[in-house]
C-alpha cells in the first residue's frame, strides 16, 4: 500500500478562504460558519499542509478598527507560530465590499482606484512581514458586462500604472516579494481584462518593473476558457514567468467550480503533475478550492486532505510512467526527443533550407504512434499498468 502523507518537502499551501469559506453563492446563504484564520491555520497543520495563502479580509475584516485589525493578525501569527505553518503568498481582497464593484485597479472611479492602491501596499507590508514571497492579483472585478461602460484601452493604462506603481513600492521597500497575476475570462464580472494566460504574459511585458511580476494561473480558470492548463504552465515556464500555481478541479466551460484537485478533469490534473515535476517550479503546490456547499466541517477537511492525497496519487503515477521502459520506447517512436534538436544545423542559414525537399510520400505517409504512448498514460491513469 503506497504511502500518501503530505510532507512538508511536498510544500501544499492552501488559501485561508479555501476551507474558510461558507459556502455563501448566488442562491442562497451559507452553510458553515465562519471560520476564523487562526483555526483554518491549525487544522491545515493538522492535515499535513505545509502553508497558508491569506486576503488582508481572511485574517480581518473589511472594517475593523486598528485594534481589531492587531489583535486579529497577532492570532493568525500566534497560529502560525504554533504550527509551524509558513506563509507562502498573499493577496488583497478587491472585489467583495461594495466600493469596488466596478474594479479596483481599473475602477472608471478615480478615488476607488487610489483607495484599492492604498489598500495593497497596507496588505504587502503584512505579507512582507510574515514571510510570503509571492503576491497574487487576481482582478475578478476588473471587467464589465456592457460594451460602452469600460474603455478597455484606458482600463490597461491604469492597470499598467497600478502595477509599475505597486512595483516600485516593492522595490523602494526593499521587500524580496514577487508579484503572481491570476488570469480568469469571467465571473464575477461578465468579462474581465487578462482573462488567459497568454492576455497576462503579453501585459507583463509592458510593464515598468516586469522582472518582477509573472503569472499564477488557476486550473478552473483556464479550463472555464476551454483552455489546455497545462499548456499554459508550459508557455508560462518557457517565458520564466510561472511564480504561483492555483490548482483544483473543473468541468469543462462553465461557471468557476473550484473543485478539489483531482476531481473534474482527471486526464488534465494528470499532465500538470507530469508538467510540474519534470520543470524547475520550485513555488509551493498551492491549492484554490473550495468545499461544496453541502460539506459539513468534516467535509472541509476530508476535501482539503483529498487535494494532496490525489496530488501525490498522480506524482507516483506520473513518475511511474516516465520511469517505464516501454514509455521510453513508446516516446522515441513518437519522435519526441527529435523536437530538442533545432530545425537548422549550427551555421546554417535559411540558404541551407530554402530547396530542401524531403520524401514527401514516405514522410505523409509515416505514422506518429501517439495513439500507444497516451494509452500508455491512461492505463496508469486508470490504475492497470
Ligand atoms: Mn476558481
Amino acid at each position: 500500500m503506497s504511502d500518501y502523507t503530505p510532507r512538508p518537502e511536498d510544500r501544499f499551501s492552501f488559501g485561508i478562504w479555501t476551507v474558510g469559506w461558507q459556502a455563501i453563492d448566488v442562491f442562497g446563504p451559507g452553510t458553515r460558519a465562519p471560520m476564523p484564520a487562526e483555526r483554518a491555520v491549525h487544522k491545515l497543520a493538522e492535515i499535513g499542509a505545509y502553508g497558508v495563502n491569506f486576503h488582508d479580509n481572511d485574517v480581518f475584516d473589511f472594517a475593523a478598527s486598528a485594534a481589531e485589525r492587531d489583535e486579529r493578525i497577532a492570532a493568525f501569527r500566534k497560529a502560525l507560530d504554533e504550527t509551524g505553518l509558513v506563509v507562502t503568498t498573499a493577496t488583497t481582497n478587491l472585489f467583495s465590499h461594495p466600493i469596488f464593484k466596478d474594479g479596483a485597479f481599473t475602477a472608471n472611479d478615480r478615488d476607488v482606484r487610489r483607495f484599492a492602491l492604498a489598500k495593497t501596499m497596507r496588505n504587502i507590508d503584512l505579507a512582507a512581514e510574515l514571510g510570503a514571497k509571492v503576491y497574487v492579483a487576481w482582478g475578478g472585478r476588473e471587467g464589465a458586462e456592457s460594451g460602452a461602460a469600460k474603455d478597455v484601452r484606458a482600463a490597461l493604462d491604469r492597470y499598467k500604472e497600478a502595477f509599475d506603481l505597486l512595483g516600485s513600492y516593492v522595490l523602494d521597500q526593499g521587500y524580496d516579494l514577487r508579484f503572481a497575476i491570476e488570469p480568469k475570462p469571467n465571473e464575477p464580472r461578465g468579462d474581465i481584462l487578462l482573462p488567459t494566460v497568454g492576455h497576462a504574459l503579453a501585459f507583463i511585458d509592458e510593464l515598468e518593473h516586469p522582472e518582477i511580476v509573472g503569472i499564477n494561473p488557476e486550473i478552473g480558470h483556464e479550463e472555464m476558457a476551454g483552455l489546455n492548463y497545462a499548456h499554459g504552465l508550459a508557455q508560462a515556464l518557457w517565458h520564466g514567468k510561472l511564480f504561483h500555481i492555483d490548482l483544483n478541479g473543473q468541468n469543462g466551460p462553465r461557471y468557476d467550480q473550484d473543485l478539489r484537485f483531482g476531481a473534474g478533469n482527471a486526464r488534465g490534473a494528470f499532465w500538470v503533475v507530469d508538467l510540474i515535476e519534470g520543470s524547475d517550479y520550485a513555488g509551493p503546490i498551492h491549492f484554490d478550492f473550495k468545499p461544496p456547499r453541502t460539506e459539513d466541517d468534516d467535509g472541509v477537511w476530508v476535501s482539503a486532505a483529498a487535494c494532496m492525497r490525489n496530488w501525490l496519487i498522480l506524482r507516483e503515477k506520473v513518475r511511474a510512467f516516465r520511469a517505464d521502459p516501454e514509455v521510453r520506447e513508446a516516446l522515441r517512436d513518437a519522435r519526441v526527443d527529435e523536437l530538442a534538436t533545432p530545425t537548422l544545423e549550427a551555421g546554417e542559414t535559411w540558404r541551407s533550407v530554402r530547396n530542401f525537399t524531403p520524401d514527401i510520400d514516405a514522410l505523409a505517409a509515416r505514422g506518429m504512434a501517439f495513439e500507444r504512448l497516451d494509452q500508455l498514460a491512461l492505463d496508469y491513469l486508470y490504475g492497470v499498468r
